[in-house]
């Protein structure tokens, strides 16, 4: 059949910016459908008989970013699927990916042509929010990578490979800041401005 092409946003920011919430919040309002990179690779990381368990386990409470391969083809069969399910599903809001170089070329070597990126939604968080907002989440939790020694990590890999990544969307007019250090509601309130300029 006749399928649209898959229309994405792709949603930065540091480790507990707030995107995993206010993509909770985008998708009751708007028709978009939340797919998490970070909750697709724990996902995998848990499912029996999956070749890249330990690897994911490690990289995750490493801080560092998964080999592309496995993450697009996470992204790709929950694209596919979400559309194959219903076709009116075709907007999505891809959460925490890309992160670094290998993650963009991964990107463009599978979607190029298959998908169109509207643009980058950033939260825009200091580190230290970023930080306290983990660790309070991290006491019950149950994240491998909520606690002091894993942040560091995630923080120095968001640093060094993820905000050149924003830098690069940014040179081509394609980023949209959130000052996403306030509270949720404020936060979304911008989101919802931003999403109702869009389209
Ligand atoms: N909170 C949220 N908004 C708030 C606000 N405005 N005011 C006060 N509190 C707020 O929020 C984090 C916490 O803060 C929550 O307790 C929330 O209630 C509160 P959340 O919405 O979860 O923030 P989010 O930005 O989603 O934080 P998350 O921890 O998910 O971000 P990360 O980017 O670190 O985690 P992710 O799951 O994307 O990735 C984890 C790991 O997976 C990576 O480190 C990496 O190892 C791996 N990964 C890859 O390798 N490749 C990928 O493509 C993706 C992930
Ligand atoms: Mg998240």
């Amino acid at each position: 059949s006749l399928m649209m092409k898959p229309q994405v946003v792709f949603v930065l920011g540091g480790p507990g910016a707030g995107k995993g919430t206010q993509c909770s919040k985008i998708v009751e309002s708007y028709n978009y459908t939340h797919l998490s990179a970070g909750d697709l690779l724990r996902a995998e990381r848990a499912r029996e008989g999956s070749e890249f368990g330990q690897l994911i386990g490690n990289y995750i409470k490493e801080g560092k970013i998964v080999p592309v391969e496995i993450t697009i083809n996470l992204l790709k069969k929950a694209m596919e699927e979400t559309m194959q399910k219903d076709e009116k599903k075709f907007r999505f809001l891809i959460d925490g990916f890309p992160r670094n170089e290998d993650n963009l070329q991964g990107w463009n070597n599978v979607m190029d042509g298959k998908a169109d990126v509207k643009f980058v939604l950033f939260f825009d968080c200091g580190n230290e929010v970023c930080i306290d907002r983990c660790l309070e989440r991290g006491k019950n939790s149950g994240r491998t990578d909520d606690n002091r020694e894993s942040l560091e990590k995630r923080i120095q890999t968001y640093l060094q490979s993820t905000q050149p990544i924003i830098k690069l969307y940014e040179k081509h007019g394609k980023v949209r800041t959130v000052d996403a250090s306030r509270s949720v509601d404020k936060v979304f309130a911008d989101v919802k401005a931003i999403l109702d300029k869009e389209g």
